[in-house]
């Protein structure tokens, strides 16, 4: 542990943990693979295994670092591939969008848009996303998809989709399983959001959630907006008892249904009151046009991101993040072998902050093999 402390070159360390891909027996199944029924995201991160050089893990991240968006669905493709070839290029390629590669944290503003079911999230979006592009930012939106966790869909009733220009280079919309509990994010959603954050100025995070299941996306977020609409009081109630951290900002949505819509703001407001964090905005905003209150709510997410302290709460997401990871992998267990998580999570804080999660998760892994043994 202590050979890792801050302070000892991020080269030097990232050099035994990630290795380049070079699979001998890779291309022959890659052809072997062309024209199957393979789903696309497995043959494109195939392809992208396959050619070396140009689609290689490295140089996928390469071209994103260089700003090249249209590197990026082939990236999320091999991001999505759990194959271990697949999770060894993935690695490869987040070496190269890493803070370390970067020489600074990612330039992207990550957003998290979380709410229950049916609030307007995909409808906010649509009406975001434009109003980012009108003032020429980019946009990558990663929006996990909790269906495939519920029999028939019924979960998302009638569903929009986030509407985008398609022809329109700066937007990419792409939809990933959740895996794991309602609102849980895969160690590859986070993945996609860091390699997207070298060459999108915002990449927003959508997912659906109420009470606690938000607090992953907040972990990985610089900002979160949770997403409401009138009438239903979870919000409140999560709020009131403290089931809910309070979020950065809250939304509520369908503000063209007007009475309803004010008192869900007002109740909210006084709830955040009562708590004593009346400075959070809440926000009102309608989807369907005449879309309202959208260039307030830019303009409050910009507001937010403008107080931080980014290095710091990059850090924290990358120690959060290799913390998940790690007990996903290899169980609770582990974590107790690493004196339990918030002996875990201060033991990473005393490293250098730059570290990308893949580096934490094999110190971690290190430090368990130590401390427990064969048994770990
Ligand atoms: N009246 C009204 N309906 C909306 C608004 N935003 C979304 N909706 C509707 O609410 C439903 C759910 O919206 P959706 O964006 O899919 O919500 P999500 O599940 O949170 O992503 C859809 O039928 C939308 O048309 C709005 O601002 N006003
Ligand atoms: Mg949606």
């Amino acid at each position: 542990m202590t050979s890792l402390r801050r302070g000892r070159s991020l080269r030097s360390l990232r050099e035994p943990l990630v290795s380049e891909v070079t699979h001998p027996g890779l291309s022959a199944r890659g052809r072997t693979a062309e024209g199957s029924d393979e789903p696309q995201g497995a043959q494109g991160a195939r392809a992208a295994i396959d050619r070396p050089g140009e689609g290689t893990g490295a140089e996928l991240g390469r071209r994103l670092r260089e700003g090249e968006r249209s590197a990026a669905p082939a990236a999320l493709n091999l991001i999505e591939d759990r194959s271990p070839a697949g999770r060894e290029a993935a690695a490869a390629l987040l070496a190269e969008v890493s803070p370390a590669a970067l020489g600074d944290e990612a330039g992207a503003h990550l957003v998290g848009v979380t709410g229950p079911p049916g609030a307007g999230k995909s409808s906010l979006l649509s009406a975001l996303v434009a109003a980012w592009r009108e003032s020429g930012r980019t946009v990558a939106v990663l929006a996990v998809d909790p269906s495939s966790k519920r029999s028939g869909g019924s979960l998302l009733g009638d569903r929009a989709r986030i509407e985008h220009d398609p022809g329109d280079d700066g937007v990419l919309i792409r939809s990933t399983a959740a895996a794991g509990r309602l609102g849980g994010l895969a160690a590859a959603t986070r993945a996609a959001a860091q390699a997207l954050a070298a060459a999108f100025d915002v990449v927003v995070v959508e997912t659906v959630g109420v009470g606690q299941s938000e607090t992953e996306v907040e972990e990985l977020c610089d900002t979160v907006a949770v997403v409401v609409q009138p009438g239903s009081g979870d919000t409140l109630q999560f709020l009131k008892a403290g089931i809910m951290e309070v979020p950065d900002l809250l939304v509520v949505t369908k503000a063209d249904l007007g009475k309803v819509a004010r008192a869900a703001r007002r109740d909210l407001a006084a709830a955040l009151s009562s708590l004593g964090v009346s400075e959070t905005p809440v926000l009102s905003v309608s989807s369907v046009p005449p879309p309202e209150g959208i260039a307030e709510l830019a303009a409050a997410i910009d507001q937010h991101r403008g107080r931080l302290d980014l290095p710091a709460v990059r850090a924290r997401a990358r120690r959060l993040a290799a913390l998940s990871e790690f007990a996903t992998e290899h169980g609770e267990r582990a974590v107790r072998a690493v004196g339990g998580r918030r002996a875990a999570e201060r033991t990473l804080g005393e490293l250098d902050p730059a570290l990308e999660t893949a580096a934490l998760v094999s110190l971690l892994d290190r430090t368990a093999r130590e401390a427990d043994g064969e048994r770990y």
